[in-house]
């Protein structure tokens, strides 16, 4: 009679230790029962049987799947609510060699996911999803999720789900099956022995296809939550037996893994300094190097414009990010309006900076272009000491006073108007701009603008409206507010 030896061991893509507090390190963070324990088992198995810890990437996002960065010895990135699926695509195309896999749970994955998991299926992301779900929201404590049972309750559905209040539960599977790119879906469950070992088939199954280069699995698993669904272990597997798969039917409902062919590796990246290039950034100009010009090595212009939608507030922003570039300064550009399709307000914060910026954010701008009254209401206090504030009126309101920065006061808006056309009004304002602070080289403003204004006439009065505005500003004694 043969005789052969089962060695029960912990798979080696798991942490030999699970570091947390020490009094706990004999238990796991899951709860007696729960599905994450036996699917995370699933997982370690088959990563150490197809001999890829190495380069196994693991996205574990919020929701009780997140534990996993403390179990898994693997590559990890924890992706925020329902993003797992966007940042295994962005780690699977920077890094094609490595194996990505998607760990998520049923409110991640089908509420706050569900855009990013269909479109990443759709584009067949050559990716390993591995789908929790135990019909609730287990860590916040027992919301309802989109695969709520009909009739089940919870704490946002408490006289239980019904059709007409809560709709029907989501059946991810059979949704994404329906799309064309996606190789491999197949829904399994844990209620008994025997279909964890399916549970187990199919895990593999995912993950072999990633190694073999095909493109988007999914492994959907019944899961229990007996915490939350207020059962006992025994109880909640038997509901995962018994029940869920009325709802959700177990099977394949994609298989494509024979006729698939290997989704082609996506191409290198262009080198950096090749990018302005690629973006359409130059036209082939050479860009003008720091130090061209005053001290380019330590600009630091945080400039904040603001005014109503229409009266140019992001072109005027445009401009001055785009001549950055071209004077080899490190830019960035931050829109934000409101919601109206006209006349609501609208804000651009501008960095120009000798160093690479650290936020786009410019919460205290050394140069405010005010183009009405509630934008400078609204941040004149926000500008630091020293710095110039342009205030498009032909003065200052009152309560509007600091005795510390500079100010030219001007109805900009008018002078356009006598130029033409009172749209260039931002124009006129970035000429006092440029020629008060000297921020960027004339050149660079010249040729930002060709870029940007297609328009012949249209360039030629923003031409003559900055230079309008340099005048101004050469004319104007700063006055102290
Ligand atoms: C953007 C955002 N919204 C909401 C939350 C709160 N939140 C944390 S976990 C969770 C639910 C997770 O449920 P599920 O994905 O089903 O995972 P489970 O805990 O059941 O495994 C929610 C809503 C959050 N952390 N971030
Ligand atoms: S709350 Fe539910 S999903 Fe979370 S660990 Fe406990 S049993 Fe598992």
């Amino acid at each position: 009679m043969a005789s052969y030896t089962i060695t029960h061991e912990k798979p080696r893509s798991f942490f030999s230790l699970y570091d947390r507090k020490a009094e706990l390190q004999h238990q796991t963070h899951y709860c007696p029962g729960c599905g994450h324990g036996i699917v995370h088992k699933l997982v370690a198995r088959t990563i150490d049987e197809l001999g890829i810890q190495d380069r196994t990437i693991l996205i574990t996002p919020v929701g009780c799947s997140v534990f996993g960065y403390y179990y898994f010895d693997v590559g990890n990135v924890q992706a925020a609510h329902g993003r797992a699926a966007a940042v295994a695509t962005a780690v699977k195309r920077a890094r094609p060699e490595s194996i990505v896999l998607s760990y998520q749970g049923d409110g991640d994955l089908a509420a706050i996911g569900s855009a990013e998991i269909v479109h990443a299926a759709n584009r067949g992301e050559s990716i390993s999803v591995i789908f929790i779900n135990n019909a609730i929201y287990g860590m916040t404590g027992g919301q309802m999720a989109p695969t709520t049972l009909m009739g089940q309750k919870t704490s946002t559905s408490p006289f239980g789900r019904s059709e007409w209040n809560e709709g029907y539960p989501l059946k991810v599977s059979e949704l994404l099956a329906t799309l064309e790119a996606p190789v491999y879906i197949e829904r399994v469950g844990l209620g008994n022995n025997k279909q964890i070992m399916q549970a187990g088939r199919a895990v593999r199954r995912a993950i072999e296809n990633q190694v073999r280069g095909l493109g988007f699995s999914l492994v959907e698993v019944l899961s229990p939550c007996p915490t939350i669904w207020k059962l006992d272990p025994v109880d909640a597997q038997r509901r995962v037996q018994d029940e869920m798969p009325k709802t959700f039917p177990l099977g394949v409902f994609r298989d494509r893994t024979k006729e698939a062919v290997a989704r082609p590796r996506p191409p290198a990246p262009p080198p950096i300094a090749e990018i302005p290039r690629v973006l359409g950034l130059v036209n082939g100009e050479p860009a003008a190097q720091p130090g061209r010009y005053g001290s380019a090595a330590n600009a630091d212009s945080r400039v904040k414009i603001a005014g109503f939608g229409g009266q140019g507030v992001l072109m005027l922003g445009e401009v001055l990010v785009e001549a950055g570039l071209d004077a080899g300064l490190e830019v960035s550009w931050l829109p934000s309006y409101g919601p109206e399709m006209r006349s609501g307000t609208s804000n651009c914060h501008v960095r120009l900076a000798g160093q690479p910026v650290d936020s786009p954010l410019v919460s205290r701008p050394n140069v405010l272009v005010a183009m009405n009254e509630p934008s400078l209401r609204k941040f004149l206090a926000s500008v630091e000491p020293g710095g110039w504030v342009l205030y498009n009126s032909a003065a200052l309101p009152d309560g509007c006073e600091r005795a510390d920065v500079h100010v030219i006061v001007e109805n900009f808006t008018q002078l356009a108007d006598e130029l033409g056309d009172a749209r260039a009004g931002n124009m006129v304002m970035l000429g006092a701009l440029l020629e008060a602070t000297g921020m960027l080289p004339a050149q660079c403003v010249e040729t930002a603008l060709n870029r940007l204004v297609k328009n012949a006439r249209r360039l030629e009065i923003d031409r003559q409206a900055i230079e309008r505005g340099r005048e101004l500003a050469r004319r104007q004694t700063c006055k102290r507010m």
